[in-house]
């Protein structure tokens, strides 16, 4: 006899369909069974925190049937089902997880660099180039920041329908699609709806029509805070239900299922599936009636904020429980057969835990054998009454868990206890602790940049060149016309933000672009910064090259969030897992009004270290930052300078092929007396006023240093401050903005410090917002006669009688 489970066009025979509901039932026992056993683990102390996925198992197991190789998710730290259900997880990993193991082959998410549970695959091979994400079931990385997985879903989402209306470029790419079949998935919590990121996605996904599936796992709270506070009616689907596709256009397929209903489920998803993998077209599973056995984490206890009634209830529809009755109801297998999968999964766990914890202290313990011969040879030759103490306690330590910093503590406290002992077994520790640091630097310290061969540091400087009789245009021709020679050559290439396409950008950069490049390649978005960002975070993730356009910097405040935790981090997180080639592109500094003319490197600077930060003083460099970073694996921001897009500049003769290395300034004037820093829209105010000084009989070298983030890699900044003695850093961030950081940069780092004979000195913008107006701008942010005096002062200060006082 042939059984369907739901309207599946697939047959399969009873057996197999016994065995599969069996399995099912197995592994939502030991997804289970691993939450229970790990929490106990939290509470003893094995592990810091835990945070598990037990409720939500039937609803992600559903959710697997439908998910394949080439598919992507974007989820939260509920998965547990899910991954272990696709392959990419298990009890044992969890547990590795939960301990902090930081070795990669049993924490492949990220090394333990993130909480347990935060789940993500690896897209990049050591060196890194691309796997073949389709022969994989691929889950972007997870972060702890609720509702952050969704600005990247649109993206993920967004590449099927590029690569399916282009096929020439899936044609190339075919590690990362095929035809644009790939569906997106995402899981959120009921309670993390409330936030903007969630409402934004799913309008730009709406707008969009683009394959994408998200799971909404409601349990009824967020922590202790229940649905009537967070939701309009309590309820997300009835408020997302003017998204439900009906005669008035194009939507979502809105379902709503009990979390506790195996069948439904899978209906339900093979449903969705059909819908997003045939016509792409978008839906939402509404999961309702999940429960929280254990609680939201290890943190608290839901006995304080939950009643006994909705205990009880919690109680009698885990979905477990109510699968398992399912299956002896409909006569699929016998309580017996059930009883032992339940055992069985208890000692797969607690075999699959002790493996976890043999393995992860293992190396730890041996580390400490070995510090603990050197301790006993240095007892041997010196007095020192606390390491019989250390030994007592480490080793006591041992028998329940050890961590590095236990006994390096004690073996760097005894260093400097010995310092002045000679004795050979010094060098022997001293040996110990270095290695021990080194290999933890590699653990914990490494991969915030890429440093393989995709790097921007590989990709080779080519100056602009020039004819002899070079017109002077508009700087924003420059632009353009590189843009147009960009995306002929990088069929993956796409720009998109709001004007960017009809009109090609408000400052007429990519003119002309969406006419020969098409829409789906330049393209107009909604307003909302987030999503732009977001969406290019997923297109890049999946093989294509998006420059995401900011229209202005005052406004990349709305895109940070994922700047900062998702790009930035993303390499670093998942030790080198995953990376997003992504280029945001914006304008900013110096203009008239609050919100445009904002500079504000250090808040950008310091929030995004792990993408760089290209600071250009005009459109040629801004073009050739372009093409360098689309050469590279790296994420990077390029801020054009406002008030440059009129400014003429030649224009070179290699339109689209110079590349303007990064972390490498330019000095644009030689000078003896002072080293002015500068970048971006104070430059041209700063080689002015050097100009002046020079009449006034003061020699300032000027340096650009064009990017912030690297930041003058060849330290050629203190070079120039050992022939001048004296550093004047000019920008318009507020006062200690990057400023700040450029001193930091130079003075420590560089060492500039043993080379200054004045005070080094910052001029900046104030602290307030720049006002609207020419006056407003020029009492505000520093002017051709701020520097100037400046300058002055520092060597009036030096020489008195040549320099006498201006005011
Ligand atoms: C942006 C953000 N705010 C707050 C938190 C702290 N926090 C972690 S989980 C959580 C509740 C989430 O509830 P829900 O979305 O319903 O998911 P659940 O954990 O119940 O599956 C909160 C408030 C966070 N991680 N991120």
């Amino acid at each position: 006899m042939n059984v369907t489970l739901s309207n599946t066009k697939k047959k399969i025979s009873k057996d197999q369909f016994k065995d599969t509901i069996l399995s099912d039932y197995r592994l939502a026992a030991e997804v289970r069974e691993s939450g229970t056993q790990g929490r106990r683990d939290v509470l003893s102390g094995k592990g810091s925190f835990g945070i598990f996925g037990d409720g939500k198992e039937l609803a992600q197991i559903a959710l697997s049937k439908v998910f394949r190789n080439g598919d992507f998710r974007a989820g939260y730290y509920r998965d547990q089902a899910l991954m272990t259900a696709i392959g990419q997880y298990s009890p044992k990993h969890m547990f590795s997880a939960l301990y902090g193991d930081p070795e990669l082959e049993r924490e492949p998410s990220s090394g333990s660099r993130q909480m347990m549970n935060h789940f993500g695959t690896r897209f990049l091979n050591n060196d890194g180039s691309w796997r073949n994400l389709m022969e994989q079931k691929n889950s972007t990385s997870d972060m702890a920041c609720l509702a952050s997985q969704f600005p990247r879903l649109v993206g993920l989402a967004q590449a099927s329908q590029v690569y399916r209306d282009n096929p020439e470029i899936a044609k190339r790419n075919s590690g990362f699609t095929n035809n644009g079949n790939e569906i997106a998935f995402a899981t959120i919590g009921n309670s993390s709806c409330a936030e903007g990121h969630f409402w934004e996605a799913v309008n730009a996904i709406g707008v969009l029509q683009v394959p994408a599936i998200i799971s909404i796992w409601d349990d009824g709270y967020g922590i202790s805070v229940s649905n009537d506070v967070q939701m309009t009616k309590s309820d997300v689907s009835e408020v997302l239900s003017g998204f439900q596709n009906n005669e008035k256009g194009n939507g979502y397929e809105i379902v709503k299922v009990k979390g506790w209903d195996y069948p439904s489920l899978v209906t339900a998803y093979e449903m969705a599936e059909n819908l997003a993998r045939e016509e792409h077209i978008p839906s939402i599973i509404h999961v309702v009636e999940m429960t929280q056995p254990t609680g939201h984490s290890t943190s608290g206890s839901h006995e304080r904020y939950k009643s006994k009634e909705r205990l009880q209830w919690e109680q009698d529809f885990d979905c477990i429980r109510r699968f398992k009755e399912w299956i002896i109801e409909s006569g699929i297998a016998t309580i017996e057969e059930l009883e032992t999968i339940d055992q069985e999964s208890v000692d797969t766990v607690k075999q699959q835990k002790k493996e976890a914890w043999t393995e992860y202290q293992a190396p730890i313990k041996a580390e400490w054998k070995e510090l603990l011969e050197i301790f006993n040879s240095i007892s041997e030759q010196l007095n020192i009454p606390e390491i019989s103490d250390w030994v007592q306690d480490l080793n006591q330590l041992e028998m329940f868990g050890i961590f590095r910093r236990d006994f390096l503590s004690k073996a760097r406290t005894l260093l400097a206890m010995i310092a002045n002992e000679n004795i050979p077994e010094k060098a022997t520790l001293r040996n110990f602790i270095n290695r021990i640091n080194s290999e933890n630097r590699e653990r914990y310290n490494t991969k915030l940049y890429n440093e393989t061969s995709t790097s921007v540091h590989n990709v080779s400087e080519v100056k602009p060149t020039y004819d002899a009789d070079a017109k002077e245009v508009d700087g924003r021709i420059i632009l353009r016309d590189n843009f147009h020679h960009m995306f002929d050559s990088i069929p993956e290439a796409m720009i998109f933000g709001e004007d960017v396409g009809k009109i090609g950008g408000v400052n007429q950069g990519c003119e002309g672009l969406q006419e020969k490049f098409g829409a789906s390649r330049v393209a107009d978005t909604g307003i909302r910064e987030a999503t732009i960002i977001g969406q290019g975070i997923g297109l890049a993730l999946r093989g294509l090259r998006p420059i995401a356009e900011m229209q202005y910097l005052d406004y990349v405040i709305y895109g940070f969030q994922p700047m900062v935790d998702d790009i930035a981090s993303l390499y670093y997180r998942t030790h080198g897992g995953q990376i997003t080639p992504l280029i945001i592109r914006t304008r900013g500094h110096r203009l008239e009004g609050i919100w445009h003319s904002g500079s504000p490197m250090g808040m950008l600077l310091n929030g995004t270290r792990g993408m760089y930060l290209c600071v250009p003083r005009d459109m040629t460099r801004a073009a050739g930052f372009y093409n360098t970073l689309m050469q590279s694996n790296d994420p990077g921001m390029v801020i054009e300078c406002l008030n440059g897009y009129r400014v003429k500049e030649k224009l070179p003769n290699n339109i689209g092929e110079f590349r303007v290395s990064l972390g490498k300034v330019e000095t644009t004037k030689g000078g003896s007396d002072i080293t002015l820093v500068t970048y971006g829209s104070t430059w041209r105010i700063v080689m002015n006023a050097a100009d002046k000084l020079e009449k006034a009989g003061i020699s300032c070298e000027v340096i650009d240093s064009q990017t912030l983030v690297p930041f003058d890699l060849s330290s050629d900044i203190v070079k120039s401050v050992k022939k001048t003695n004296r550093l004047l850093v000019i920008d318009e961030d507020v006062p200690g903005g990057a400023s700040a950081y450029i001193l930091q940069k130079v003075v420590e780092e560089q060492n500039a410090y043993n080379f200054l004979d004045s005070e080094p000195q910052t001029l900046s913008a104030k602290a307030h917002r720049p006002p609207y107006g020419k006056d407003g701008d020029y009492f505000t942010k520093p002017s051709v006669e701020d520097v100037f005096e400046k300058v002055y002062n520092m060597m009036s200060e030096v020489n008195p009688s040549k320099y006498p006082s201006l005011y």
